[in-house]
């Protein structure tokens, strides 16, 4: 089955949720990553500088956003294309980001759990659901799959 109008909802529905305290969650989701794998974090400029994460730094929040808008824009198109499309630019861009950061595949999913760990933070135990983990999952699997196959063509 592909993805579903109802599908999308669930993902536009809950980044309006986000959206409203960006730095908080922003900040949330890299602390996130790096719980989960602590070797990550040689591997981002904005923490080789410091000993802690920086609480307001406007890269980190930044690259956050990228990540949670571009994950809500593959929703949209897997509904309304069935596949997930990066422009050009953008894609051979961040091929190149990755992999001179030493970005590894199985680096993919610990983003992944960290996103939808966020995710569930923002709009609560509640109302977070299989169904929502789902669709943001499907999302954030084909938008990482189009980055992980353009950093093949990098190496
Ligand atoms: C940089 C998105 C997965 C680590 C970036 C940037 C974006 C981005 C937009 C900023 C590029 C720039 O403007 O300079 C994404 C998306 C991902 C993804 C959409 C998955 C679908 C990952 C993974 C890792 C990772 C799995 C590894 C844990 C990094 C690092 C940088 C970066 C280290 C460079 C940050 C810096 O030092 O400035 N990513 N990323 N990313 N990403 Fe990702
Ligand atoms: C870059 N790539 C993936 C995830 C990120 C999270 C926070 C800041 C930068 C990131």
């Amino acid at each position: 089955m592909g993805f579903t109008e109802k599908q999308e909802g669930l993902v536009k529905e809950s980044w309006e949720v986000l959206k409203q305290d960006i730095p908080h969650f922003s900040l949330r989701f890299f602390s996130l990553i790096l719980e989960i794998a602590p070797g990550a974090k040689n591997m981002f400029s904005f923490l080789r500088e410091s000993e802690e994460i920086p609480q307001n730094n406007p890269k980190l929040k930044a690259h956050a956003v990228k990540v949670f808008k571009m994950t809500c824009e593959s929703a949209i198109q897997l509904r309304e294309k069935g596949e997930v499309v990066v422009g050009d630019t953008t894609l051979k861009y961040l091929g190149t980001v990755h992999v001179k950061s030493g970005v590894k595949d199985p680096h993919f999913e610990v983003v992944k759990e960290a996103l939808l760990r966020t995710v569930e933070e923002a709009i609560g135990e509640e109302k977070w659901n299989e169904e929502m983990k789902n669709a943001w999952g499907e999302a954030y699997d084909q938008l990482a799959e189009a980055i992980k196959a353009e950093m093949r063509n990098h190496h």
